[in-house]
């Protein structure tokens, strides 16, 4: 069938752009990423900075991107605004450096920002697709993210025909834009796999400016092989929850999982996937990522509610070729709904992330390194933590060869506080802080989950602090964070 919209150059697709304008691109994680138009820009940028003009505009995604936005963007010096997460490291040193506005932000309060004009209006949104008809339907490809929002929204639209991805991604996909307060009823997902929407987003057809041709896949990185820490920190969390449902405290049927994205969270999956106590689970996510295909081809992941399909291209090619196995068990929802606090809640899920490092009363530091450095952001992990039936927090004792102990004092930046963390693990041991009072917190993870090479610091810190409800010693809480910056090295 003829297209009712006009093919377009990506270098035509972003002529019209003006400086200090606002793009958003379609994509959460790599995948499902815009990828012809940002090189594009990147390229524009490149050539109106050489002519000695001022070009960088604000750049909007569902979470973080593929190559072409959070490096190539970035490294072409074109990006002076960025939100709501991101994971590159030229934008990440961008961001250090200052030369870049970075809102990190909770993923799930994005499309209302937007519709409600938080974050400015968007000139151009950008968003990969496998199809748009004429009357406006547009079928996503491996991601919903925020897009059917930027669509919405935006002044301008260019699609990215990929013609990589199969049509039949859409099966996966239920799309739902809430409607605005107080016109809302509760939202009826009652198990993962409910779905309550459509599988394609809208448009105004009268706003696409043009389709851009792509043949292209995400660019999802391998996962590496679980190491010791990384089973060590899986066996944990696998044997507490089946010690959990032994106690009646988790259903016999399990409750969904939820799984931050990094090899520990892949490895995780994987141990809970061996474990002989774990039934077979669902799981209300954000990503869903290699692990879960075969967990899902063994029977031990019955169905999966996520935002996007972020496998590699071997384990994409895997799922596509069997559709009629994959599509009845994952539903693709936008950001707002696959992290939407209420249904979190509702089905009591169990939200496993990692942690830079955590403090001995069990605050949680995502994100930022000395409290100043961005890492890539809070991403899922808030709307997971602050709303689950169990919230756990994993990450290594240590980091760079024990220089760093990643049990510490004081967290110099907080992205889930000790009101909303359960659980720690590291693979020295887990710390379940659920009715402790915080001279009580300290103890267990001392003694369960910091380095026994930094034990004896903590334990010292504990006893000296000045006495109140949470004891500290504001002359030395960052005392490790000072020496690392000093001498290279938290050991004394
Ligand atoms: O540095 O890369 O130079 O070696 O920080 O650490 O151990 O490789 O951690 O890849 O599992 O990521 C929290 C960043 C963990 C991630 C974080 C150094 C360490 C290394 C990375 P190198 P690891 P991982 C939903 C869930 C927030 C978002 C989220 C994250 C580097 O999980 O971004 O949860 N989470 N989203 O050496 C200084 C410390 C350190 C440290 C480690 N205490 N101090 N440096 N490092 N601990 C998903 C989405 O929202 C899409």
């Amino acid at each position: 069938m003829p297209s009712a919209f006009n093919t377009i150059s990506a270098e035509e697709a972003v002529a019209a752009l003006g400086h200090g304008d606002t793009v958003a691109f379609s994509g959460f994680t790599p995948a499902g990423g815009a990828k012809a138009v940002p090189r594009a820009l990147a390229a524009r940028a490149r050539a109106e900075h050489a002519a000695g003009r001022e070009f960088r505009v604000r750049v909007l995604t569902g979470a973080s991107s593929g190559a072409s936005i959070d490096e190539d963007l970035a490294a072409a010096g074109a990006i002076a605004w960025r939100a709501p997460y991101m994971s590159g490291s030229s934008l990440r040193k961008a961001i250090n450096a200052q030369e870049v506005e970075y809102l990190d932000m909770h993923l799930s309060h994005v499309p209302q920002n937007i519709a409600f004009g938080f974050l400015g209006a968007i000139d151009l949104a950008v968003v990969e697709a496998s199809e748009v008809t004429p009357d406006g339907r547009v079928y996503l490809t491996t991601s919903v993210g925020a897009s059917p929002t930027y669509l919405q929204h935006a002044r301008r639209v260019v699609v990215e025909i990929n013609r990589r991805h199969s049509p039949r991604l859409r099966e996966m996909h239920d799309i739902f834009v809430m409607p605005p307060p107080h016109r809302r009823s509760p939202i009826q997902i009652h198990d993962p796999l409910t779905r309550i929407g459509v599988p394609y987003a809208v448009v105004d057809p009268r706003k696409v400016v043009g389709l851009v041709e792509v043949d292209e896949t995400d660019t999802v990185a391998e996962f590496a092989a679980p190491d010791r820490v990384g089973n060590r920190i899986a066996h944990h969390v696998a044997a507490f929850l089946a010690a959990e449902k032994k106690a009646g405290r988790i259903p016999e049927a399990f409750l969904p999982l939820q799984a931050g994205v990094g090899n520990v969270a892949n490895s995780v999956l994987g141990a809970l996937g061996e474990h002989p106590d774990i039934p077979p689970f669902a799981m209300y996510t954000e990503v869903f990522q290699d692990a879960m295909v075969d967990l899902m081809r063994r029977g031990k992941l019955t169905g999966a509610s996520a935002c996007s399909l972020t496998v590699t291209t071997a384990k994409l090619a895997e799922i596509v070729a069997d559709m009629d196995f994959f599509a009845p068990r994952i539903v693709l929802r936008s950001q707002e709904i696959s992290n939407n606090p209420g249904i979190i809640r509702r089905l009591g899920v169990i939200a496993m992330n990692t942690a830079v490092e955590v403090d001995i009363y069990g605050n949680v530091n995502s994100s930022h390194v000395f409290g100043s450095d961005i890492v890539n952001g809070i991403g899922g992990s808030g709307d997971f933590t602050r709303n689950g039936y169990l919230t756990i927090f994993m990450t290594p004792s240590i980091a760079k060869q024990g220089k760093i102990s990643c049990v510490v004092p004081m967290c110099p930046h907080v992205d889930s506080n000790e009101h909303s963390v359960q659980v720690i693990v590291t693979e020295q041991g887990l710390a379940d802080l659920r009715g402790l009072g915080p001279m009580q917190r300290a103890r267990a993870i001392i003694a369960h989950c910091a380095h026994p090479d930094y034990r004896g610091y903590l334990e010292d810190y504990i006893r000296t602090a000045r006495k109140g409800h949470i004891p500290h010693d504001l002359t030395r809480c960052f005392e490790l964070h000072r020496r690392l910056l000093e001498t290279g090295s938290m050991h004394a």
